[in-house]
């Protein structure tokens, strides 16, 4: 250890003074440095090395050897003593990682200059205040060195162990380890060790005489208040005398090697049995001891003696309140930083871990730092009443965090709601199959916002509040939107319907028309058939009457012409044949085309069918199906529309039934293709939508158990509200009580601010009334010392006087001499000089 920092202060000042009787008193104050240095070793525990034993044996010096330094604590070279009072180092010395230790030097025992009353004050405080108590001494335990020890006969007069308790039998249970130290020690112990030789020196004298009684008490009480006890030797550090004297100046290398080594042996014994201040078991920190100090002194000082328990309960009990109001201040600045509303709302799980761990760092910290001075039990109770405090406050915290939850998930809930839109379409050909499952990814996605962004207990309960009701919204007014472009897509196939049958009628009055043009033809045929089977009569008839001398050019000209007329009637035969197939195939097409048309029709109904079903729970299973078929339907019409097209033109090219036969078989060509690309379509949108179905079922699965798994959840949630309800109903009950018991603690309290008032007015009174004894004290003491003053003044001035008049009488001697030698005229002259100044000299 180097040398300790820091210069000796004042411990305890010593006030002397006299009372009415003349008696001495004194008056022991804590000096205001060394509470701040008691202040200072705060909560750290206190070792109390103290240093006594009669004036002028080395105190102070052995005290500077614990500082490692020659000059520190004051030494005087004189016989006067030096030390007056206590002293103390004014910084502490680490003792290990706990523990501080402080020494005190105390004043020499034994003065001439004081009486035995202030000894046994030091002698008691010192005892009173030591974890050590190292009791110092020139030379060997010899009778006088036993009897300068007789104080403790007188120590149970000046300790109490507690009020109420009588004797002095367990006094030396609260006694310090006895160190006693001998220095100039030259005996030789023969080889018995300085404990032993200590022993030897404390065994009862044998005898029976009342000196032989008095010196036996001495070693008795000795022995029983000092149960630890020990001694140690050292021998004279020089032996020059002058420079022994000095002996703070000297090179602590130049003293005797056997000293030095000596001291260093005593230190290190001193250092590893020195222990913290205990006193039945409870190990004082540094505000403990300076608590315990003042107690202690206020006993001297008001004229009764420490009382040690009484001391320490008190010390103990602020100490207990200390601590209960630190863990009280430090739980609620945590509780507050933590569970402030900007970072409320918070799981409740976590919400209630984070105040355990707070709870539990808080009795940790509690039990810490009060295991010096309180049992389990005592401790228990202290928890219990911080536990209040705790468990109020918890709720207090826990209401604001539920609050906070409440108003923050239904804020963040209904903002995530407003952003699912609905769907923009145009029309229905922009309804995608999969729409449902964008929906239902864009929800989850939602879901899972909120169930990153809310927090606290009421996250769920806002959510099956809100949530179902407002799905339902929205998916009413998809499917609402959906309907509507339905309604749309019927009103504009019913139209087409009507193009359709209006279509059909004019093919059947084209039909009409060409039938009866093919009629016509016919009776004309008829007509040219007749005309020339008449002309083949009427030739045959010719040519029998003539004998075949007719004029056959004429006849040539008919059979022409009949001929003419034959082919044409083929060709018309030929022609009507051809459109009788034409029509017959017509006809054909036009019952297909009735046939889809009714088809159509029933797939228009079986829409409706749908659409108004479409409210209830399969319309969104049956709605991709919907969509497809709507599709397909509307392709048809798009390739009716098509023909029905071609087909206008019919009117105009009836005669041309080739070309239409040939347009007709494009057509039914290309309604083949189109069917069959229509069914693999057909086939791969089915596939599609039973693929879509499938991972939509999956998903509602997936949601499904999402939903029972928060209805399981809101469950446990109605089981704790109902528990909380409970504990609510519990909780105003201990309420009420509690606001009684508040009522009560009120007129109690007002009942002792009114006590504190009077307390107040009463201590003012007593502050004035001490003030004017202080200054009637003062008063006292100045007239005391004007009397001093003027007895020793009233004594000195006859001296004075007496010495006046003799040199008075000297010089009127001397004046009279000279007198004696003036003449005439300078006696004339010294008389005229005196009575100018109104003397006559005779
Ligand atoms: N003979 C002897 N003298 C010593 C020893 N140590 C110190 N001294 C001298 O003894 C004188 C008193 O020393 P202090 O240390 O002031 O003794 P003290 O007991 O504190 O004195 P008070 O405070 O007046 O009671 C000084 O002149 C020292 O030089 C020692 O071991 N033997
Ligand atoms: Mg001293």
């Amino acid at each position: 250890m180097s040398q300790v920092q820091g210069k000796p202060i004042l411990f305890i000042d010593i006030q002397e003074g006299k009372d009415q009787n003349n008696n001495p008193t004194y008056l022991f104050n804590l000096t205001s440095e060394a509470q701040q240095l008691l202040q200072q070793i705060g909560e750290r525990n206190v070792a109390v090395l103290v240093i006594a034993g009669p004036q002028r044996t080395g105190k102070s010096f052995l005290a500077n050897r614990f500082l490692k330094q020659m000059d520190g604590f004051a030494i005087g070279p004189t016989t006067n003593p030096c030390t007056k009072g206590i002293w103390i180092w004014s910084r502490p010395v680490k003792l290990n990682d706990t523990t501080d230790m402080i020494i005190l030097d105390t004043e020499g025992l034994n003065s001439v200059q004081r009486d035995q009353t202030i000894d046994m004050k030091i002698f008691s405080i010192s005892v009173l205040l030591a974890s050590m108590f190292i009791y110092n001494n020139l030379g060997h335990i010899d009778e006088q060195a036993i009897e300068n020890l007789s104080l403790v006969v007188r120590l149970s007069e000046n300790i109490c162990i507690q009020k109420s308790t009588e004797g002095d039998q367990k006094l030396g249970e609260f006694f310090p380890l006895f160190y006693w130290i001998l220095r100039d020690f030259s005996l030789d112990l023969k080889g018995m060790t300085p404990k032993e030789y200590l022993e030897k020196c404390l065994s009862s004298l044998p005898g029976n005489s009342a000196e032989i009684q008095k010196k036996n008490e001495i070693r008795e009480k000795f022995k029983q208040y000092f149960r630890y006890r020990d001694c140690e030797t050292l021998v004279r550090p020089l032996d020059d005398e002058s420079k022994l004297a000095r002996i703070e100046l000297q090179n602590w290398n130049t003293l005797r090697p056997e000293f030095t080594q000596g001291v260093i042996n005593f230190e290190r014994k001193v250092l590893a049995n020195l222990r913290p201040k205990t006193i039945q078991n409870k190990i004082l920190s540094g505000k403990m001891f300076l608590g315990l100090v003042q107690e202690y002194l206020q006993s001297i000082n008001t004229g009764g003696i420490p009382t040690i328990l009484n001391s320490l309960e008190s010390v103990i009990s602020q100490q207990v309140r200390k601590e209960f109001e630190d863990a009280r201040a430090e739980y609620l600045r945590r509780v507050n930083l933590v569970f402030s509303v900007d970072k409320l709302p918070i799981d409740e799980e976590k919400f209630n871990s984070t105040h355990k761990a707070i709870v539990d760092d808080i009795f940790n910290m509690l039990k810490v730092k009060s295991r010096n001075f309180l049992d389990s039990e005592q401790l228990q109770v202290l928890r219990k009443d911080l536990q209040e405090i705790m468990d109020s406050e918890y709720k207090i915290k826990s209401t604001l965090n539920t609050q906070v939850s409440e108003n923050n998930s239904l804020k963040i809930f209904l903002n995530l709601i407003q952003r699912l839109s609905l769907p923009t379409f145009a029309n229905s050909d922009q309804i995608q199959p999969n729409f449902l499952i964008q929906k239902y990814e864009e929800l989850q996605k939602l879901l899972q916002q909120y169930n990153q962004q809310a927090q606290g207990n009421f996250k769920y309960t806002i959510f099956f509040q809100k949530f179902p009701g407002k799905i339902f919204e929205f998916f009413n007014a998809v499917i609402g939107r959906i309907y509507k472009l339905f309604q749309e897509d019927i009103q504009k196939l019913k139209v087409k319907l009507q193009q359709s049958n209006e279509s059909q009628d004019l093919i059947r009055s084209q039909i009409a028309l060409f039938e009866k043009t093919n009629k016509d033809l016919q009776t004309e045929i008829d007509e040219h058939k007749n005309i020339a089977d008449q002309l083949r009569r009427e030739r045959k008839l010719y040519s029998a009457e003539s004998g075949g001398q007719v004029d056959f050019g004429k006849t040539e000209e008919f059979e022409m012409h009949i001929d003419k007329l034959n082919q044409r009637i083929d060709k018309l035969k030929q022609e009507n044949q051809e459109l009788q197939d034409t029509l017959h195939k017509t006809k054909l097409d036009l019952n297909d085309k009735v046939l889809e048309i009714q088809l159509l029709k029933k797939e228009i109904e079986d829409l409706r069918v749908i659409e108004q079903s479409g409210a209830g729970g399969e319309m969104a299973q049956q709605l991709p199906d919907a969509i497809g078929a709507l599709k397909d339907l509307k392709q048809q019409i798009t390739q009716m529309d098509d023909f029905f097209s071609s087909r206008s033109t019919l009117n105009s090219s009836v005669g041309s039934v080739e070309q239409h036969q040939q347009e007709f078989e494009l057509y039914r060509q290309e309604k083949i293709k189109l069917r069959l690309d229509f069914k693999q379509k057909l086939e791969s949108y089915k596939q599609l939508v039973e693929s879509e179905k499938e991972g939509l079922k999956k998903n509602i699965d997936v949601l499904n158990s999402y939903i029972n798994e928060l209805r399981a959840k809101n469950m446990q949630f109605i089981t704790q509200n109902e528990e909380w309800k409970k504990k609510a109903t519990v909780y105003n009950d201990l309420s009420d009580e509690f606001n009684k018991l508040k009522e009560a603690f009120a007129a109690k309290q007002s009942n002792i601010d009114s006590l504190s008032q009077l307390n107040q007015q009463l201590q003012g009174e007593i502050q004035k009334l001490q003030e004017r004894q202080f200054s009637i004290e003062e008063q006292l003491a100045e007239i005391k010392i004007e009397n001093v003053e003027m007895k020793s003044f009233k004594e000195d001035i006859f001296d004075v006087m007496r010495e006046s008049l003799r040199l008075v009488q000297n010089k009127n001697n001397s004046l009279q001499n000279a007198l004696k030698r003036l003449n005439e005229k300078d006696i004339k002259q010294l008389k005229s000089c005196f009575s100018s100044v109104g003397i006559e000299i005779k």
